[in-house]
């Protein structure tokens, strides 16, 4: 069975993985963290160089055009555009940078997706206010996002608030891996709320200034479904909660412009609840998402907690439940997470039986994997067969899933050529093309030669594909 008509190849990355801090006049906070505390990243590399994109971006589309890559979901950065955060002033070098990309991208036969905050805080606005803990940061998010809608809604169809949110409240405010490394419960639940409305607001925005009649606004988000360790009904019910607190509390506002009652109910119950004015809740009710990014890796098997949540504890989400590992589950060890590519037929019968079927395109699916030099041959190519594998097999669920009427649009790997990731740098590798850091020299996988025939025939190649 071919993919739909139109079904959209791409690639995803964010501007602080990829771009390089060049020229750039602010910090954001991973800039900030790896100036104080080097040691806090895999073999003390930063972002400062990561993968030269600033550079070298005309070589890199054309890299990515061998890969089959027709879009490229990428990130403008908040403190590279913006000089002045309170007025929303931008910076000209900044501003001409993303300009020159984005017509660059146009000329290579590249769609830009292009998304507006990937974990990137501006430093000043974390110190200062305390970044998402603070509603005059999300006005001021809107400022930005409105500055961004009317320089470039010329060239941009299409337009995304945010990059995974639930990882924002995760890295931040609980689990401690993105600073300031905070462990507060209730704090993370207050950033949940003002991320929503800070989407909602820039969503206002886009309405209010877009005069590109193609253009689109969405977001994207991090879906992690929810499976229960067993029939027990202690480990459904904490699956139910898991299912509310990481998915839905992010999928309804967008889509339905409103929370989901029972985590309120739940969350007032604790005294945990948000701040929230009915302003704020009317205008998330009125600005709902045109199109959703899914981005997937791994499912959320739970099991019930082992004390009570009714047990005197410092309010935490995971007093509902504990994450569960499958016994004998295929794993990609180098990150911990299972395997499981049936998850994604279960997103898209979702999207279509629970949020209206609306349009909706993977926007970031991949495997990293550590010492990819294993797997070079004499010509200096990585055979990442296990790559491969990895999209097949999600691809062909995905497939199952379109075929039962899901409205899936396209599918955007994570990534086109090895970028920087957070705290683990360089170490695991994404790439459908490597990139030897130390010179910058990119070469194309295995894994884009494979990419390259699926886009060119929007049919599954199969998984033991042999290049000519
Ligand atoms: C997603 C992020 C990406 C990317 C990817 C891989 O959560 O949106 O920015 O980094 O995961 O994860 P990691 O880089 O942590 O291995």
């Amino acid at each position: 069975m071919p993919f739909p008509e139109g079904f959209v190849w791409g690639a995803a990355s964010s501007g602080p993985q990829s771009e390089g801090n060049f020229h750039k006049r602010h910090q954001n906070i991973f800039d900030y963290w790896y100036a104080t505390e080097p040691t806090a990243f895999y073999q003390e590399v930063g972002p400062d160089l990561t993968s030269n994109f600033y550079n070298d971006y005309t070589n890199d589309l054309k890299l990515m055009k061998k890969a089959g890559i027709k879009a490229l979901r990428l990130s403008i950065q908040w403190s590279r555009l913006i000089e002045n955060f309170e007025t929303g002033d931008v910076n000209q070098e900044g501003a001409v940078f993303y300009q020159k990309l984005f017509t660059a991208m146009k000329v290579a036969g590249v769609e830009p997706y292009v998304n507006l905050f990937h974990f990137d805080m501006p430093f000043e606005l974390q110190h200062q206010y305390g970044g998402w803990q603070s509603k005059h940061v999300v006005d001021l998010f809107e400022k930005y996002a409105q500055r961004a809608f009317e320089l470039y809604g010329g060239q941009i169809d299409h337009w995304f608030t945010f990059n995974e949110p639930k990882v924002i409240l995760d890295g931040q405010y609980l689990y401690q891996f993105h600073y300031p490394n905070i462990v507060d419960g209730p704090t993370a639940v207050q950033v949940a709320f003002d991320i929503n409305l800070a989407s909602a607001k820039a969503i206002a925005a886009f309405r209010k200034v877009n005069t590109n009649p193609n253009a689109t606004i969405g977001t994207i988000l991090n879906l992690t479904p929810a499976y229960a360790a067993s029939d027990d009904p202690r480990d459904q019910e904490a699956a139910r909660i898991a299912e509310l607190w990481s998915n839905d509390m992010f999928l309804q506002p967008a889509i339905q412009g409103k929370f989901p009652s029972a985590l309120v109910d739940l969350l007032k119950n604790d005294h945990v609840l948000w701040d929230a004015t009915e302003n704020e809740l009317a205008l998330i009710a009125s600005n709902q998402i045109d199109e959703l990014g899914v981005n997937y890796y791994h499912p959320f098997r739970v099991e019930a907690p082992d004390v009570s949540p009714k047990s005197l504890q410092d309010w935490m989400p995971d007093i509902y439940f504990k994450e569960y590992q499958l016994p004998g589950r295929i794993e990609n060890v180098d990150k911990g997470w299972e395997i499981y590519p049936k998850a994604l037929y279960d997103i898209a019968i979702s999207m279509r039986d629970r949020f209206g079927n609306i349009p909706w395109f993977v926007s970031e699916n991949g495997m990293g994997v550590s010492n990819e030099e294993r797997f070079l041959d004499d010509q200096g190519m990585v055979h990442d067969d296990y790559r491969i594998n990895f999209m097949h097999d999600h691809l062909a669920e995905l497939l199952k899933g379109i075929e039962a009427g899901s409205n899936c649009h396209g599918y955007f790997t994570w990534t086109a050529i090895d970028n920087w990731s957070w705290k683990n740098a360089y170490r695991n590798r994404y790439g459908l093309i490597r990139n030897e850091i130390h010179t910058q020299e990119k070469t194309l996988k295995k894994s884009a030669y494979w990419f390259n025939q699926l886009s060119r025939e929007n049919q599954l190649p199969p998984s033991n594909f042999e290049l000519n």
